[in-house]
């Protein structure tokens, strides 16, 4: 992220907590587009949050680290929770790290081609394909949100509809008791 948004590295950055929000504004065919990128935590300690990570995403970029081959083994993990939530969304894999060791990239990798799902390597230290990856990623989410053909999309979207209609509905007709509550209470004692 820093990376893409500062141009800038930190060797010794801070394990994410929680989740840190990103706004940027991007320029797809001559549109302005405003993005929010969620940089989300990878440690366990924030399971119980993933839920929330997934919530109207329009795209997810899943990095592993070349170094650490728990890191690619957990790939599959993540994607079968993303998709739970998010099951049309496009989804990019990246290997990170690639300058700690350049022989990776000729590697291939059996994740992402099994799933057909894009896939880069990348350095955010150097920021080898890092403007690529994050472009491509934009413009997907792009599109994905313009021609969303996501069932569940819809279907969300119809219960978002039902459930606003139904409180105007209730809405309505407390309106009507509390008009009609003067003529119905009781008359006053005498
Ligand atoms: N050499 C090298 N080190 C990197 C690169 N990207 C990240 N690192 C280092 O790897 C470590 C982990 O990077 P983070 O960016 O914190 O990883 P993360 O996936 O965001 O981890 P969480 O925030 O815990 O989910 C840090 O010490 C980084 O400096 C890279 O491209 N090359
Ligand atoms: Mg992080």
């Amino acid at each position: 992220m820093e990376r893409f948004l500062l141009d800038g590295f930190k060797p010794q950055q801070l394990s994410t907590f929680a989740l840190t929000l990103y706004k940027y504004t991007a320029t797809v065919d001559g549109k302005t587009v405003l993005v929010d990128f969620w940089d989300t935590a990878g440690q366990e300690r924030f399971q119980s949050m993933h839920a929330s990570y997934y919530h109207k995403a329009h795209a997810c970029i899943l990095v592993f680290d070349v170094q650490r081959k728990v890191t690619y083994k957990n790939l599959g993990n993540w994607y079968r929770e993303l998709r739970e939530y998010r099951p049309q969304i496009p989804c990019i894999v990246v290997a990170n790290k690639i300058d700690a060791d350049m022989k990776v990239t000729q590697r291939s990798f059996n994740f992402p081609k099994k799933l057909s799902l894009p896939f880069y390597f990348v350095s955010a230290a150097d920021g080898t394909n890092v403007v690529k990856l994050f472009n491509d990623a934009i413009k997907l989410a792009v599109a994905y949100k313009q021609h969303s053909g996501d069932f569940m999309d819809e279907v969300l979207k119809e219960l978002e509809n039902f459930d606003l209609e139904k409180e105007e509905e209730e809405e309505e007709a407390s309106g009507l008791e509390e008009e009609k509550s003067p003529e119905g209470a009781p008359a006053p004692p005498t």
